[in-house]
């Protein structure tokens, strides 16, 4: 109803020929979509660090990620898991080689390896970052792991210093899993969320308006919450890869959120972004955060898009919608994908501003990705949906007279 609102105000500015107030995306309600910096700005420096989310603000990011997890003392933490030994350098300090151990999480064996629940806040901070996926080594060992209080203060300390709102958009992580070592070391039942719910609203109050999303894979966490905050609340979609024709992946243990593995509720992740499952979760969240494959149809031309010498899932050719986005905005829920990289794109984008840009014409509302400046240089390349038909309609100079104005 807000689109064919706004489609007739572009009508009636066009026979005025003054500038139009048409919407400028395809998103839920018309607004700019949001650039997410995952883990900050991970492609840059070591992830979940406030280094990498100072640097993700400098780039222009609306809201920055810290993904949660908790401490031996119930402090909830910035780190992509549960396991630190690759995100830290934990494993190269004697004091600690007694705590390595292998444990198993939603089904994953995690052998010989370090646990942020085996630690206290204060032995976790005499550790430092180091950087993932072969990315730049040069910033590891310098940075600490940081508390969620920690990222909420930067957030609104460097909002105010800059003057635009800048956002968090923390993950639960593992919910079930962290739960039940919660239980074990003391703590109450959904310690979990209690803890994150708590400390959000004594920073921001208990309200929708704050500049704030939770994000998790599992449902139960985000129904749990629904009863207990207003602050908005994403359901994210996994996959386990994309098969070779184009297809999802679902296979176990990342076909269906782990707490369904546990109660045994047999729906996948891919059932969730049907209509059905779609107005399920408007029932308890406000948005939808499926793995970009799931958004756009792709075709297997045979041509070798990124040069590589190998034709791959990654050279198809992108061919539209799936029509998820559609079915998501049409049950009212926001959509934010992930994760863009410029050292990783998917499916032939030789530009990765360009890959961020394809999603947001079709009408993502925001993107999640590693490089924050790229997600900000795809903003310019989209052009707005009313600018587009008035420019189809000779009136180009209307257009770039809209396009000045955006703020
Ligand atoms: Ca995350
Ligand atoms: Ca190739």
């Amino acid at each position: 109803m807000i689109k064919t609102l706004f489609a007739a105000a572009a009508v009636t500015a066009l026979s005025a020929t003054a500038v139009p107030a048409v919407a400028q995306y395809n998103t839920l309600d018309g607004a700019r979509p949001i650039v997410i910096g995952h883990r900050g700005a991970s492609g840059y420096r070591p992830e979940h660090t406030l280094e990498s989310y100072r640097v993700a603000i400098e780039m222009g990011a609306d809201y920055i990620e810290p993904d949660l997890v908790m401490t031996k003392d119930g402090v909830l933490v910035a780190r992509h898991e549960p396991v630190i030994g690759g995100t830290t350098n934990v494993s190269l300090l004697p004091e600690f080689a007694d705590r390595r151990t292998t444990k198993v999480i939603d089904g994953v064996t995690y052998a010989n390896n370090w646990f942020a629940e085996d630690f206290t806040l204060a032995e976790l901070k005499t550790l430092r970052a180091i950087q993932t996926r072969g990315r730049d080594p040069s910033y590891d060992g310098l940075f600490e792991v940081p508390t969620l209080a920690e990222v909420i203060a930067l957030a609104q300390s460097e909002s105010v210093r800059l003057g635009r709102p800048i956002g968090i958009y923390p993950e639960l992580k593992h919910s079930t899993y962290t739960n039940t070592v919660a239980q074990s070391l003391g703590f109450g039942p959904n310690y979990f969320e209690n803890q994150l719910a708590t400390q959000l609203h004594a920073a921001y109050g208990n309200t929708r308006s704050a500049p704030v999303f939770i994000q998790s894979f599992e449902v139960s966490n985000l129904q749990y919450l629904n009863g207990v905050t207003d602050i908005k609340l994403v359901q994210l979609i996994d996959a386990d890869d994309v098969n070779a024709d184009g297809s999802m992946s679902l296979v176990p243990p990342y076909e269906r959120p782990w707490d369904f593995v546990v109660n045994g509720d047999t729906r996948t992740f891919a059932d969730l972004l049907t209509a059905t499952g779609l107005g399920f979760i408007s029932t308890y969240a406000d948005g939808v955060g499926p793995w970009k494959p799931y958004l756009v149809r792709t075709v297997a031309d045979g041509i070798d898009r990124n040069g590589d010498g190998v034709i791959d899932i990654r050279d198809r050719r992108v061919d539209g919608s799936t029509g998820v986005i559609e079915a998501a905005h049409a049950a009212g829920l926001l959509i934010h994908t992930w994760t863009y990289r410029n050292d990783a794109s998917g499916y032939g984008f030789t530009d990765p501003a360009e890959e961020m840009a394809y999603y947001m014409r079709l009408g993502v509302d925001g993107v999640f990705t590693d490089f924050p400046d790229t997600g900000v240089a795809a903003l310019a390349l989209v052009p707005e949906p009313g600018t587009y038909a008035l420019m189809l309609l000779g009136l180009g100079a209307v257009g770039v007279a809209a396009r000045r104005r955006r703020g």
